[in-house]
């Protein structure tokens, strides 16, 4: 039994209808079904398809009615976000084609000098390499153990939402900083893998305490930050304490053992007039150290 892959869904961007024509030609020439062409002649109309429709693929021409050269690269790019981008142009110079795949697009073709083998080579290799930029990306920004967002990556979260901040003037967030009590003991006593077990146990307490809007990191060994948006210092603070309540009460039980951690948090609150996500995470850092002093297992503002 031959299993029929669904067609792929090419949202072809062209003023010209005649080169339109000959791209849907040489697309239907590699056999019937193979591919779902939706055909648009404006920068304006490709980025309400890419945002309504999304395909698998973008062909794009770079002189359109509303855009052209590279500037058209540029907003392609934007608009298709990860999605593979094939320019199809007349311009036939290297010195742009090459300024082009620096722009973000993933493959260059004159038209009037391409075939069908060659433009659909064109389009499996740019799918291809589509996906494999997005698990790159899903990969540097990701900490392996607990699949959460790491340092830097959550450090980006922090800067979006300050700039959102500033942009409705008066929003205020909270950060907390989150270290585990003697956790070196954990690995003394039971082992690494024991540790890292108790790592992805303490995710899953903070993952369900959180609101859809909240940002969760690892940003160190056995340090996370969560990000509070639109919260006061109150709110803030009682979250954390019901967060540290929580992790003093539920043990990771491993073989019948339970194994039992606490966790001391500093929490600061992010201003609009902060200049950098930095600022706060230094105050979060400071009161951490705070409850770390204080005696641990314990909440500090
Ligand atoms: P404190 O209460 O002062 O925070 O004491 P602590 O023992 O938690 O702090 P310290 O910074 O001395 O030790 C942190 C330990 O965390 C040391 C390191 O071996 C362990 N650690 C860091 N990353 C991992 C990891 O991915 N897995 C495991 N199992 N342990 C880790
Ligand atoms: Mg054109
Ligand atoms: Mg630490
Ligand atoms: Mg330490
Ligand atoms: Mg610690």
């Amino acid at each position: 039994m031959t299993v029929k892959n669904p067609p792929c869904r090419v949202l072809l961007v062209e003023d010209d209808p005649g080169d339109a024509h000959l791209v849907r030609q040489t697309l239907n020439a590699a056999g019937a079904g193979r591919f779902d062409i939706t055909w648009v002649g404006s920068l304006a109309e490709a980025r309400q398809q890419l945002r309504d429709n999304p395909p698998d693929v973008l062909l794009l021409d770079l002189s359109l009615p509303d855009s052209s050269g590279l500037a058209t690269v540029l907003a392609g790019r934007e608009a298709a976000g990860a999605l593979p981008l094939i320019v199809l142009t007349g311009h036939d110079d290297n010195g742009f084609e090459h300024q082009t795949l620096e722009t973000g697009a993933h493959d260059y073709l004159v038209k009037g000098s391409f075939t069908s083998d060659g433009l659909i080579r064109a389009i499996r290799h740019a799918i291809i390499r589509a996906r494999l930029e997005a698990e790159l990306r899903a990969l540097a920004s990701t900490d392996y153990l607990t699949g959460l967002p790491n340092r830097r990556h959550f450090f980006t979260q922090m800067e979006t939402e300050l700039a959102r901040m500033q942009r409705l003037d008066g929003e205020r967030a909270a950060v907390l900083m989150l270290d585990l009590d003697h956790f070196k003991r954990v690995n003394d006593h039971f082992g690494h893998a024991t540790g890292d077990a108790l790592l992805k146990h303490f995710a899953t307490l903070m993952k369900d305490e959180l609101r859809k809007i909240d940002s969760l990191g690892r940003v160190g060994g056995e340090e996370f930050a969560i990000l509070l948006p639109a919260a006061d210092p109150e709110a803030a603070r009682s979250f954390a304490e019901r967060l540290r309540q929580k992790v003093e009460e539920t043990p990771l039980v491993l073989n019948g053992q339970p194994i039992p951690i606490t966790v001391s948090i500093g929490v600061a609150i992010m201003e609009a007039t902060d200049g950098s996500a930095d600022a706060a995470l230094i105050r979060a850092d400071k009161a951490l150290y705070r409850a770390k002093e204080g005696g641990r297992n314990r909440v500090e503002i």
